[in-house]
């Protein structure tokens, strides 16, 4: 029986996913480094450093960078990352994301934000969404990055319920990885090809139905 459905939060919540491109994106342009939107998948999900590591795996010649340079490009990402969503307001919460939260809450199914970015609590204010989740995972107490699906066994183990009564929803693979890694359903919003582990895809979140995925995971 469901217990409780554990969110992402950049690309499922909101269009942050679009704010991190474009952050990866000019620190890419400044060091000369092709960087393509399709690359940036690969990015999703991924922490900060992992995904610098990344990007910098993409120059044509290898960069020897120390430790410290390291940390001040990340630095770097971060704060164009911060300008950009300072912007942010409830209207940018994606379509059918209230109302599917709502619909969650009144049948009295828990609601767990497992974000494995260090800004998400900002975002969610900006949001104005506090009130949706029972519990949000500090990732700085994590061990490990997704895929592990360490942060998603958090947020069920806070919430009290069994990770095989939730429903995961992620917008990057690395996600889905966590969820599945995790035993939760995993529901994907995104490109159908991008998810090959995914149990659910759906294209966009105005299309996530608690009436339709509650029948899916009991099926
Ligand atoms: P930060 P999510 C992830 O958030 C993003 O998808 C990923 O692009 C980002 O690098 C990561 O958070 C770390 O974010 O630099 O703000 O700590 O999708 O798990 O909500
Ligand atoms: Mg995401």
């Amino acid at each position: 029986k469901l217990e409780a459905v554990i969110f992402d939060l950049d690309g499922v919540i909101t269009d942050t996913a679009e704010y991190h491109y474009l952050a990866w994106k000019a620190l890419a342009d400044e060091l000369g480094i092709p960087f393509t939107r399709e690359f940036n998948e690969n990015l999703k999900g991924v922490s900060r450093m992992d995904s610098l590591n990344l990007l910098l795996g993409q120059a044509a010649s290898p960069l020897s960078l120390t430790e410290e340079e390291m940390v001040q490009l990340a630095d770097r990402k971060n704060g164009l990352y911060q300008e950009l969503i300072e912007q942010i307001t409830p209207a940018d919460l994606l379509p059918g994301i209230p109302e599917f939260v709502a619909d969650i809450k009144q049948n009295g199914i828990k609601v767990g934000l497992a974000s494995a970015s260090k800004n998400a609590l900002f975002v969610v204010k900006r949001l104005e969404a506090e009130h949706y989740f029972d519990v949000i995972v500090d990732v700085t107490t994590l061990k490990r990055n997704k895929p592990d699906p360490e942060i998603f066994l958090t947020a069920a183990a806070l919430l009290g319920v069994e990770p095989g009564n939730c429903i995961g929803v992620e917008d990057a693979a690395s996600g889905v990885d966590a969820i599945k890694g995790a035993d939760m359903f995993a529901v994907a919003v995104g490109l159908e090809s991008l998810f090959p582990h995914a149990d659910v895809v759906l294209p966009d979140t105005s299309r996530l139905n608690l009436n339709d995925l509650i029948k899916q995971f009991a099926g």
